[in-house]
Parts: structure tokens; C-alpha cells; sequence
């Protein structure tokens, strides 16, 4: 008997889960350093502090605010606050948006959703505190072009009921929009931040593969670019990562393939995230989304 003839093709997905207030300032030099690809943070923002905006959030926010640039696919119809215009391809813009047309949609919803979560939550500043732990004692900085415009700092992000996010890697550095920002950063990989504010009822889970966009042979479909799920599911190692309200993870987006399964029952995901990578120096960590 071959023993091997049993294992998975390709590379282990290296996870770790830690508690609430667990330190692990070295988290992004491990992901960096391609020997962790994905942390999950217990309750990193208080559930109760979300929970008071996530209730009221269909008066907040009613459906028309919210950006659908992949309303076309209808399963992978992610809806957006903080951005119209994401730092990732859409299916209204394969290729992603002109860093220009990226610019001006934060600059049209700059402070959106700080004005959503109020005063006394302070968004931003909590999203760099936290990110901050993660940093090695570095500053966390948002990213900005060259004439001093802010990029998105996060985008909300909400499933309904059926959606799904296909399986894709976040290594987007090729893009226009990226003009700028990419040759500042350090491009060994890109890290995705993502809180969790509402749990699907079930389903929505995280699903990371140990697949790279430089896996020889990584299965396609015939169309030549979209990933082969089911023969990645069957013959690559995959972690499932469930995040409960609060919970933060921090993922090797640009490294691992990755895909959220379909929503199920009837109340929508909602989650709050971004990009983040350190910049080419390591001396700073810069976010955006
Ligand atoms: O919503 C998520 O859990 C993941 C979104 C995603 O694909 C990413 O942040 O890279």
C-alpha cells in the first residue's frame, strides 16, 4: 500500500485561532514569511458595539445605498458601503476600475462609514488599534496616492441569502488601480482583514485552500479562468475558518486560494474588511480596500 497515493496534492493550509486578548504581534511577519496563511481573532471588536449597529442597520442604510458591481451574478451579488468602486476585479470591471474612477469612489464615500457606526465608535481608529497587534510594533497607515488622496479604508460588505464568493486569490497588484499603491508595497503577498458583524444562519463559512496562483496545474474550467472548485475541493488540503460576531481574521489573500460558501437561511452575512500588506521597506503596515 502507498500511503502517499492517499494524501493531498499541493501545500497545508497553516492556521491558528487565538483568544480575545492573546498577543501575536509577530502575525504578519509569520504570513509574510509564507509560515502562517490564516489567523482568526476571537471577538477583536465587541459584539455588543456591533450588534447596536447591525440591528438598526436597514435604517442606517437603506438597500439603494448600497453598491452592486457584481449584481450581473446574481450568487455573487456581494453588496457594498464605504465603495462603489473595490480595489478587486468585479464583474463590472473584470480588470478592475482606472485608479482614478478607485479614487474618486472613496473620495464620494469618504467618512460613510464612520458616520454610520457613529462617534462613539470610531471605525477607523479601531480598525487601526487592532490591526496594530498584528504588526510587529510597526505604524499602521492608510493608503494614500500621491497627491495626498485617502484610499477606501473598508468596505461593508453584506450576502443575502444565496450569495456566495467564488473561489479566487487577492494577488490583484497587476491591476490599474494598483499603479501607485503596488510598487510602495512589499508584494510577497497581500493580506485580507475581515471582521464578522452578522453570522449567516448557516453556511458563509471561509473556506482556504492550499492552492497558490502558482500551483502547476491548479484545475481550471474550460473557460481557462475560473477555478475548478470541485477538483480543488477533492484534491487540495482546505481549512474551514467560522467566524461568530466580532470575530476578525487575517488571511494570505494574495497566496491562498480562498471562497465563502453559499449563505443559507434567511438573515444576510455582514462583514467589514479590506487589504492590508506591509510596505517595501517592512517599516510600515499599509491598509485600504
Ligand atoms: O468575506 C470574506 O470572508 C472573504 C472575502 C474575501 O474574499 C477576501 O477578503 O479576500
Amino acid at each position: 500500500m502507498n500511503a502517499i497515493s492517499n494524501e493531498r496534492a499541493g501545500r497545508r493550509v497553516r492556521g491558528a485561532e487565538i483568544a480575545p486578548e492573546a498577543a501575536a504581534a509577530r502575525a504578519l511577519d509569520e504570513i509574510y514569511a509564507d509560515e502562517l496563511d490564516v489567523l482568526k481573532v476571537q471577538r477583536a471588536m465587541d459584539p455588543a458595539a456591533i450588534g447596536a449597529i447591525t440591528s438598526r442597520l436597514d435604517a442606517l442604510a437603506p438597500a439603494a445605498q448600497w453598491a452592486r458591481p457584481n449584481s450581473s451574478m446574481p450568487v455573487q451579488d456581494v453588496q457594498l458601503l464605504g465603495a462603489d468602486a473595490p480595489a478587486t476585479p468585479t464583474y463590472s470591471a473584470p480588470r478592475g476600475v482606472t485608479l482614478e474612477a478607485y479614487l474618486d469612489s472613496a473620495q464620494r464615500h469618504e467618512g460613510d462609514l464612520e458616520r454610520l457606526f457613529g462617534p462613539g465608535f470610531d471605525l477607523v481608529g479601531r480598525i487601526e488599534r487592532t490591526l496594530a497587534r498584528f504588526a510587529g510594533g510597526r505604524p499602521v497607515r492608510l493608503a494614500r496616492s500621491a497627491d495626498g488622496r485617502a484610499y477606501a479604508p473598508c468596505t461593508l460588505r453584506r450576502m443575502a441569502p444565496g450569495t456566495a464568493i467564488a473561489i479566487h486569490h487577492d494577488y490583484h497588484y497587476d491591476l490599474a488601480l494598483y499603479r501607485e499603491l503596488g510598487p510602495m508595497l512589499d508584494r510577497r503577498t497581500l493580506v485580507s482583514y475581515v471582521f464578522t458583524l452578522q453570522r449567516a444562519e448557516s453556511g458563509g463559512g471561509l473556506d482556504v485552500y492550499g492552492v497558490t496562483p502558482t500551483t502547476p496545474d491548479a484545475p481550471k474550467l474550460p473557460n481557462g479562468f475560473q477555478w475548478d472548485a470541485a477538483a480543488i475541493e477533492a484534491r487540495y488540503d482546505r481549512r474551514r475558518v467560522d467566524c461568530d460576531v466580532g470575530d476578525l481574521f487575517l488571511l494570505a489573500a494574495g497566496r491562498c486560494l480562498h471562497s465563502v460558501a453559499k449563505v443559507e437561511g434567511p438573515r444576510p452575512r455582514i462583514t467589514l474588511g479590506g487589504f492590508l500588506a506591509l510596505d517595501k521597506a517592512g517599516d510600515a503596515v499599509v491598509y485600504w480596500s
